[in-house]
């Protein structure tokens, strides 16, 4: 294996003679891996994309191509370095973003930038609010892009499509399970309406569709050396989405107290504080191009997120577990619970949360 990725790495215009190519990170979807050279040149990430998650690579990797030239204009325009602020996508020596292997399988390359730290969690205030200008800022850097991006995960977080997804999921009852999930799917049908209307507002052009991230844990986001943002990574999910997405899931990961799959949901609610830190972050950057009913809206949008997280792990648990990976028999069931016990507690702070963005949105708007 070890030779083989090597000759799958050197299909690329690598500079310099590859050294090693060796595992790096713990992601879910991909399988990535570091590319070591000789000394004085640069380093890089191969990555075998995820063909049962990621239907159409080549447009995928497109998708990112356009997105990560138009940053590029950006940081240039302003001033920045493009190589280390936004992912440089390395072709293979014909000229493709993926390398097509005999097994069917996708490569890509990017440059590796050095000198930059990752985190897990957000451990202290400060990095909740980085996390949140870091995502605040790309959204309004790729605010202006007008070219259209393939939809590669068709329906991915449209609530409506996830809805037809689950009926199909519960009248096929695959796994035979859904005969003990009373309480659970009654949790389903409680906010069908309501979720149904937000989605409307999007289906109407109220809320607007714009160029977003869709996977904004802190993770995908390289900082510098003192912990301020540098640059967003991970850029698979790139869609024509709502930023509402993007701000809500990051509340979701960011501000729970506990873990995603947490199996004591005492340990799960929303941390107010964390969820302020985020915001102030977030907004001081997008402030600049959210329209009021954004504004308006980003409350909910945590909930709408964790609703649709309670739906999607509930229905990988009703299918038999199929697209989620797990570690035990009831881990999609486990992460199900954890996610609706902080929907609960996101819907008791809604209020508040709605005051604070007020007030902040406010504030900005003063300058
Ligand atoms: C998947 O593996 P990760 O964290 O990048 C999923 C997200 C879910 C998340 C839940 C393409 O993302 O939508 O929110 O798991 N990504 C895809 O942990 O389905
Ligand atoms: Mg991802």
């Amino acid at each position: 294996m070890k030779d083989k990725l090597v000759q799958i790495a050197n299909h690329f215009c690598v500079e310099g003679k590859i050294k090693i190519v060796r595992p790096l990170g713990e992601g879910l979807i991909n399988d990535t891996y570091f590319v070591e050279t000789e000394a004085d040149y640069p380093q890089y990430i191969l990555q075998r994309k995820n063909g049962n998650i990621f239907k159409d690579i080549p447009a995928m990797m497109e998708n990112i191509y356009k997105v990560t030239s138009h940053l590029k204009k950006k940081i240039i325009a302003s001033g920045g370095d493009p190589l280390r602020e936004a992912m440089t996508l390395i072709v293979t020596k014909d000229g493709n973003l993926y390398y097509l292997d005999e097994d069917a399988e996708y490569w890509t390359m990017s440059l590796f930038i050095e000198d930059t730290i990752t985190h897990q969690y957000a451990s202290s205030l400060e990095l909740a609010y980085q996390g949140g200008k870091g995502i605040g800022k790309f959204q309004a850097m790729l605010a202006d892009m007008k070219e259209p991006l393939a939809d590669i995960l068709p329906g991915f977080h449209n609530i409506r499509f996830r809805f037809k997804q689950w009926d199909e999921a519960v009248s096929n009852d695959r796994a035979g399970r859904v005969k003990d999930l009373a309480v659970e799917t009654g949790w389903i049908e409680k906010y069908r309406q309501e979720m149904l209307s937000f989605r409307e507002k999007v289906e109407d052009g109220i809320i607007p569709v714009r160029v977003t991230h869709n996977d904004t844990k802190i993770s995908n986001i390289l900082f510098d050396q003192s912990d301020e943002i540098l640059c967003v990574i991970d850029l698979d999910t790139v869609l024509n989405s709502t930023c509402l997405n993007d701000y809500g899931d990051a509340i979701r990961s960011y501000a729970n107290a506990g873990l995603e799959d947490d199996r004591d949901i005492d340990n799960v609610y929303m941390k107010m504080d964390v969820f302020e830190s985020y915001t102030r972050g977030y907004l001081s950057e997008a402030k600049t191009f959210l329209s009021q009913s954004e504004i308006k809206n980003l409350a909910f949008s945590a909930k709408y997120i964790t609703y649709e997280q309670v739906l999607r792990f509930l229905m990988d648990y009703i299918d038999g577990d199929i697209y989620y990976r797990i570690n035990y028999d009831n881990h999609n069931l486990v992460r199900a619970h954890a996610q609706y016990k902080l929907l609960k507690s996101i819907e008791e702070h809604t209020g508040k949360m709605n005051d604070f963005i007020h007030r902040i949105s406010s504030e900005l708007s003063k300058g």
